[in-house]
């Protein structure tokens, strides 16, 4: 389980936790992108869980995920007997399940600004995802620029822009920390791996994403696997 010393309202969730049986399956930490959102919100918002982690692109890996979910696909939260799938649905049965954790803005218009760049982040972006793949360890500066994802590289940069306009110059995109940074980790990722510039406030905010406990965690992971997926790690020319 993770579990931290520091938040003192630790033993309570613990129990609550542990009642629940919260295990998330996720995928590879250097490739997974969707795997790492509600990872990082977990862990963020010091929710102990186990890990099961599966690794991508072998012959067996849908085997693996099979056993979990019938989606096919990871993160998988598995909360006793129920299997939830999906990152965004995720996320939202761990907010109603630890309200007191505030993982969502606690004003009501800023919780639905948020809701809306998640959803935006969940349905969208797919030229990014296409081009730009998140490989934490890799480095292809300059690579990916199609002009879908050129596009995708802007809408992200304007979304965080009118969320930064709201808030504090060293606040996350709605104050503290929210599901709304986690979600947005992965594409901090990518743009480092990428090397995307950005303006000075943005490049600000991407680094407090990265240096932020659970997402230098989830980095930490990444750097420490050895498997790979060939697929992935060089850039085509
Ligand atoms: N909408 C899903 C998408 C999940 C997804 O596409 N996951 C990828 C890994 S990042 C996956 O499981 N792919 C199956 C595979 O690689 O075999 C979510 O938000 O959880």
């Amino acid at each position: 389980m993770q579990t931290t010393e520091l938040d003192p309202t630790l033993s309570e969730t613990l129990e609550r936790a542990e009642k629940a049986g919260l295990t998330l399956v996720i995928g590879n930490k250097n490739y997974s992108s969707w795997s790492m959102r509600p990872w990082v919100a977990m862990t963020a918002f010091n929710i102990p869980f186990k890990e099961v982690r599966v690794v991508l692109a072998r012959d067996d890996t849908a085997t693996l995920i099979a056993k979990y979910s019938s989606s096919g696909r990871v993160p998988v939260l598995l909360a006793g007997e129920t299997a939830i799938w999906d990152s965004l649905a995720i996320c939202e049965y761990l907010a109603e399940q630890f309200r007191e954790k505030n993982m969502w803005p606690l004003d009501v218009v800023k919780r639905a600004q948020a809701r809306a760049v998640c959803a935006e982040m969940h349905s969208g972006f797919s030229d990014l995802r296409q081009a730009m793949w998140m490989n934490i360890r890799a480095s292809f500066p300059g690579k990916g620029r199609t002009p879908g994802a050129q596009g995708d590289i802007g809408r992200i940069c304007e979304i965080w822009e009118d969320c930064m306009a709201e808030s504090g110059p060293n606040d996350y995109l709605f104050g503290e920390f929210s599901i709304a940074d986690a979600f947005y980790a992965p594409v901090v990722m990518r743009f480092r791996t990428y090397g995307v510039s950005l303006a000075p406030a943005l490049q600000a905010y991407a680094d407090r994403v990265a240096a932020h406990p659970a997402v230098a965690a989830w980095v930490a992971g990444a750097l420490a696997e050895t498997e790979t997926a060939p697929r992935y790690d060089t850039y085509p020319d």
